[in-house]
C-alpha cells in the first residue's frame, strides 16, 4: 500500500503553511521527485493554465493544499471569493489530475465543513446533518463540494483519491496578517508586538469562550503523508490532536510564550464563530498515526519563528 518513493508527487499550494509542511515531510521520508506549484507558477482558478501545468509535469500523485484561506473576519467579509476561488481551484486540479491519469490524490478540506452544533467530538459521519456556521459557510460548502468530488471520482473512475479534514492548523510560515489571519497567528503577532512595545494591554476578539483544536503544520504534514501511504477509502478522515482549548486559554498561552505580562481586553463586537469544533480522531488513530507537538511547545516554536523573522515580515 505504501507509495513508491520514486513517484512524482505534485503539491499544489507549495508555499502555503500546509503545502510547505507536506513537501518537507515527503522529502524527509524519501520521496525523490516532489514538485511544488503555487499561484506564481499557475493561476489555479484558470482551467487552461492548470491543465497545461499537469500536461507538462505529469505527476503520479497529487496533494491539493491550494486554497483561498483566512480567519473568521476574512471569511465573513468575502464569502463570494472564498466560494468561487476554492470551487475553481479544486475543480481545475481534479479535472487536470484525471486527464493525466493521477490515481492517487489527497484533498485537504477543513473542520469548518461540519454542522455548527455537531455533537463533540465531531465524527466524520456528522457531515451534512445540520446547518453550517454562518461566518464561514461559503468556504465550508466549497470544501464539501471538493469532498463529494473526490468520492465521485472514486466511484466513477476507480481513482484511489482520498480526503482529509484537518482542524485549525498553525505553525512557522503561517499568515500573520493583523486582521485576515487565523486566531493563533493573529495573537502571536499581537502579543509579540505588545511585549516588544511594552504595551499595557492587548485586545482579543470575541468573548474568549469558544473552543478550538490546533494542529502544528509539521504534524499535519506528517499525517497527510501517512494517509497517502496507509489510507484508501471514500470516507474522509479527521486530522486533529484530540484536545481543544478556549480562546481565553489560547490567549494566555500565547501571551506567556511572547513574554507579555499586561492586560487582556475582550472586544465583544467581534464574532465568536463556531462555539466548538473538536474532531473525533479515532479513524486517524486507527491507521496508526498520532501527533508529536503539544500546543504549548508548538506555540513557542511559532513565536520564536515569528520573532526571528519579524524584521522580514
Ligand atoms: O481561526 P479563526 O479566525 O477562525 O478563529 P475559526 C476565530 C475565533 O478566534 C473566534 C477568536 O472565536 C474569534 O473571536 N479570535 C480572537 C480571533 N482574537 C482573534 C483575532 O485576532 N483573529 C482571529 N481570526 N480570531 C476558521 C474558518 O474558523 O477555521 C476557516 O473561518 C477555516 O475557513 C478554519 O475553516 C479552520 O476557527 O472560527
Amino acid at each position: 500500500m505504501t507509495l513508491d518513493r520514486a513517484a512524482r508527487v505534485l503539491v499544489a499550494g507549495s508555499t502555503g503553511l500546509v503545502g510547505s509542511a507536506v513537501i518537507r515531510r515527503l522529502e524527509r521520508v524519501g520521496f525523490q521527485d516532489v514538485v511544488g506549484i503555487h499561484s506564481a507558477d499557475a493561476d489555479l482558478t484558470d482551467t487552461a493554465a492548470t491543465r497545461s501545468v499537469f500536461e507538462r509535469l505529469r505527476p503520479n500523485v497529487v496533494v491539493d493544499a491550494a486554497a483561498r484561506v483566512g480567519g473568521i473576519a476574512a471569511n465573513h467579509a468575502e464569502p463570494v471569493e472564498f466560494l468561487n476561488d476554492n470551487l475553481l481551484i479544486q475543480t481545475n486540479l481534479f479535472t487536470a489530475a484525471h486527464a493525466v491519469g493521477v490515481h492517487r490524490l489527497l484533498f485537504l478540506g477543513s473542520s469548518c465543513i461540519y454542522p455548527r452544533d455537531a455533537a463533540q467530538p465531531i465524527k466524520e459521519d456528522a457531515l451534512l446533518t445540520g446547518p453550517l456556521e454562518s461566518t464561514n459557510d461559503a468556504y465550508a460548502i466549497a470544501k464539501l463540494a471538493g469532498l463529494v468530488a473526490v468520492q465521485s471520482y472514486r466511484r466513477r473512475y476507480g481513482h484511489r483519491w482520498i480526503s482529509a479534514m484537518p482542524t485549525n492548523v498553525y505553525g512557522p510560515g503561517d499568515n500573520f496578517h493583523p486582521t485576515r489571519s487565523h486566531v493563533l497567528p493573529a495573537l502571536v503577532r499581537r502579543f509579540y508586538e505588545a511585549a516588544r512595545d511594552d504595551a499595557e494591554e492587548v485586545v482579543v476578539w470575541g468573548t474568549g469562550t469558544p473552543r478550538r483544536e490546533f494542529i502544528h503544520s509539521d504534524d499535519l504534514g506528517a499525517a497527510c503523508v501517512h494517509l497517502l501511504d496507509h489510507y484508501d477509502a471514500a470516507e474522509p478522515v479527521n486530522v486533529g490532536v484530540g484536545t481543544d482549548v478556549s480562546i481565553a486559554e489560547l490567549a494566555e498561552l500565547v501571551a506567556e510564550a511572547a513574554g507579555f505580562r499586561g492586560r487582556i481586553v475582550w472586544d465583544r463586537s467581534k464574532p465568536d464563530g463556531t462555539p466548538r469544533k473538536l474532531l473525533d480522531v479515532s479513524r486517524l488513530a486507527g491507521t496508526g498515526w498520532k501527533p508529536r507537538f503539544g500546543l504549548a511547545e508548538g506555540i513557542r516554536d511559532t513565536v520564536e519563528w515569528f520573532a526571528s523573522s519579524a524584521t522580514r515580515l
